[in-house]
């Protein structure tokens, strides 16, 4: 299969690359490395060494074999991804190249305009190539499972029956998602549903929960094919930040009270949920929603999870409630539904005390990489506190 990635120098991108490469298929990123600009105007850095993509796709030329062509611009971007589609012919187009941080959407009005644009106009460009050029490739699309937000009810996959005034219909489901990147998602799924149902174009779009994890076993070829790793405040992630405070003996930063609950998957399990969709398209004309993650965890559990595994190899670990920086619930229901990918054949990989402890081993190696001062959360959600700091 033809598959490009769009994003593909990113977090999950760039191992999603080496994977469908080492599978047989013919492989192109495309990537404008916003993010690696973004984490270094925010004094981050990735913990793990990043090559260049260049040095990337050598080094994986070199250890696999296999080649993976690279299209460098920006998505949103005049024609770029028109051509990009036009050229390439894709069969399936795994689109991860957006703003993922939900703090840094919060930041500034700046931040937030460009979050939506960026995501929302890069997403409608994709589908207008798609449309124009490629209308029968499967256009597999990472959303969140963020943009149902935290409702009273159970979490369907997509869509609700709902029963009105004695009529019923299958509608998408309520979303109500707590930050503005998550909506920047909740406006992509409307526009791809829409490209679905008016144009027949084929699309999965992927609601995945927290990913957490550094290695796959691509990544471990060669120091070069390693993916970003970031723990800062704005593009860290709650396991991979913790498992990091745990190692440099900084408490675990648990948000409020911590009850606050969210599917979490292992990156392995990414590249393997990517693969099986991939395997498995929808008809033409038909719009799916896969909820994408394997566990569910609240914040202090998790915390608590990493505390205990850093005790087991010989690190003494607090765990800290911070004031939360962010508006959201911090206790509340969730019971979302996640069958379909498991139907597919998913073979979860469960967050064991041996994980964390891989982890916490990887992070150890690279431990003179951290920067302490990116750790603590300054980004602030509360309107009466962004006042204060525009002045
Ligand atoms: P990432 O930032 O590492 O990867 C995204 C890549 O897209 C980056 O390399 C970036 O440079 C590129 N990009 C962004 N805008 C672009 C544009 N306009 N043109 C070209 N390239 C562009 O993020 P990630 O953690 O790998 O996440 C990938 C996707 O999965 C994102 O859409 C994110 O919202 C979604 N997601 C991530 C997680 C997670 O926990 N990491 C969970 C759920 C969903
Ligand atoms: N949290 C803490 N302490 C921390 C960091 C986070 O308690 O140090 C809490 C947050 O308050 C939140 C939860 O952990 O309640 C998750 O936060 P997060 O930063 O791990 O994840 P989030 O902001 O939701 O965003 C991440 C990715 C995003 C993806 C999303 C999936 O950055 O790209 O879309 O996870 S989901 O959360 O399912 O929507």
């Amino acid at each position: 299969m033809r598959v490009l990635i769009l994003g593909g120098d990113g977090y999950l991108g760039w191992p999603t690359a080496m994977r469908f490469s080492g599978t047989g298929h013919e492989v192109a990123v495309v990537d404008n490395f916003l993010r690696r600009r973004w984490v270094e105007e925010a004094g981050s850095s990735s913990l793990t060494p990043l090559a260049s993509l260049d040095e990337r796709i050598t080094g994986w030329k070199e250890a696999s074999g296999k080649e993976i062509q690279s299209y460098v611009g920006d998505i949103a971007e005049g024609t770029f991804v028109t051509e990009v589609v036009r050229e390439f012919e894709p069969e399936a187009i795994i689109h991860y190249g957006e703003q993922p941080s939900a703090p840094w959407s919060m930041r500034s009005v700046d931040n937030a305009v460009t979050t939506q644009a960026n995501n929302v106009i890069g997403s409608l460009k994709l589908l207008w190539a798609m449309r124009d050029f490629a209308p029968d490739a499967h256009l597999i699309k990472l959303g969140t499972m963020g943009e149902y937000g935290t409702p009273n009810i159970d979490i369907e996959e997509g869509f609700i029956e709902i029963e009105h005034n004695g009529r019923r219909d299958t509608l998408p489901f309520p979303k109500l998602p707590g930050s503005l990147y998550h909506l920047s998602k909740v406006h992509d799924s409307h526009n791809i549903h829409f490209a679905c149902r008016t144009w027949g174009l084929r699309a999965t779009d992927l609601n995945q929960g927290v990913v957490y994890g550094i290695e796959t076993p691509e990544t471990r070829l060669d120091e070069r094919l390693l993916t970003r790793f970031d723990y800062d405040e704005m593009f860290g992630t709650a396991l991979n930040r913790f498992a990091v405070q745990a190692v440099i003996g900084h408490p675990l930063t648990v948000y409020g009270k911590g009850g606050q609950t969210r599917g979490f998957l292992n990156i392995v399990d990414t590249l393997q949920c990517v693969g099986i969709t991939a395997e498995n398209p929808p008809d033409a004309g038909e719009y799916r929603v896969f909820n994408q993650f394997t566990e569910v965890f609240n914040v202090a559990e998790l915390a608590e999870k990493v505390r205990h595994a850093a005790g087991e190899v010989g690190l003494d670990v607090r765990v800290d409630h911070v004031a939360n920086p962010r508006m959201e619930l911090e206790e509340h229901y969730y019971n979302p539904t996640h069958t379909k990918l498991l139907e597919l054949g998913l073979q979860p990989t469960l967050l064991s005390e041996t994980l964390i402890e891989s982890m916490l081993d990887v992070i150890r190696r690279y431990r003179e990489n951290v920067i302490m001062d990116v750790i603590d959360p300054v980004t602030q959600w509360r309107p009466e506190r962004l006042e204060k700091s525009v002045k």
